[in-house]
């Protein structure tokens, strides 16, 4: 079976204090040979902690954004050049909650992906429809057009990407996409990858939107899921090493 990955988000939560005890019990909950591949994607300023505290250990570190420009006079933003310097491994890109509060458009999660890319940070590229784009039956051409500008832009490098379908009305909401309804969309990105590259079967295909402890397991049995982007459920040790299990 192919190795999963689950990511947690921990989206703007934690303190010097939590980030250690969670990772603690993250390190010593953690299966000793597991199959499964984890990360935990941290607010910058802890990125620093992170790599301290998960070094020697198999747990990832991501970052939940990345800017599309090298360097220079952009304040406020964090380049893939310094996210590398601390270690980090993934890196967001496209999260709905950037795309929303932060109007990043598909041409500006494309850069992103390709700056993550240049210097060797696997961008984990976002997509999803909202509820009101489902009822008016455009899912797939939204996430398919969200896709295509990071096709388009990435080119060759297109198998080297993480994607995550994350649909908009699931996320933090407490709904989750039942597994059929995430499997379609799946099989919808699957589709559209093999279309770019002949090693789409080893894209990591992610699910994110109120995954937890309960629902993992079901979800992660479908064929095209190939892992989680858990944001809630990652800031509990207990749960988010649940749903590690359930993915092994
Ligand atoms: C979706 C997800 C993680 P949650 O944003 O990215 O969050 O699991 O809280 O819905």
């Amino acid at each position: 079976m192919k190795q999963k990955l689950i990511v947690g988000n921990w989206k703007m939560n934690g303190s010097l204090a939590a980030n250690a005890a969670l990772l603690q019990a993250l390190k010593q909950g953690l299966p000793a040979g597991g199959k499964a591949g984890v990360a935990v994607a941290a607010p910058a300023v802890y990125l620093a902690q992170l790599q301290v505290e998960l070094s020697g250990s198999s747990i990832g570190i991501g970052a939940q954004d990345v800017s599309q420009h090298e360097q220079g006079a952009f304040t406020g933003e964090v380049s893939a050049a310094m996210l590398k310097e601390f270690g980090v491994r993934y890196a967001l890109v496209g999260h709905s909650e950037r795309r929303q509060y932060h109007g990043e458009t598909d041409a500006v999660v494309a850069a992103k992906a390709q700056a993550a890319l240049a210097k060797g940070v696997t961008p984990i590229v976002c997509v999803g429809e909202t509820l009101q784009e489902r009822e008016a039956g455009q899912t797939e051409a939204v996430v398919k057009r969200q896709l295509a500008a990071v096709i388009h832009q990435v080119g060759p490098c297109v198998s080297e990407l993480v994607v995550a379908y994350e649909p908009v009305w699931a996320i933090g909401t407490g709904k989750t996409a039942t597994p059929e309804q995430a499997q379609a969309v799946h099989a919808v990105l699957r589709a559209q990858l093999a279309a770019a590259t002949e090693h789409a079967g080893r894209v990591p295909l992610l699910y994110g939107g109120s995954m937890n402890a309960a629902n993992a397991a079901q979800l992660l049995a479908q064929n095209d899921i190939d892992g989680g982007l858990v944001g809630g459920a990652s800031l509990k040790a207990a749960d988010f090493l649940t749903i590690v299990a359930a993915a092994q």
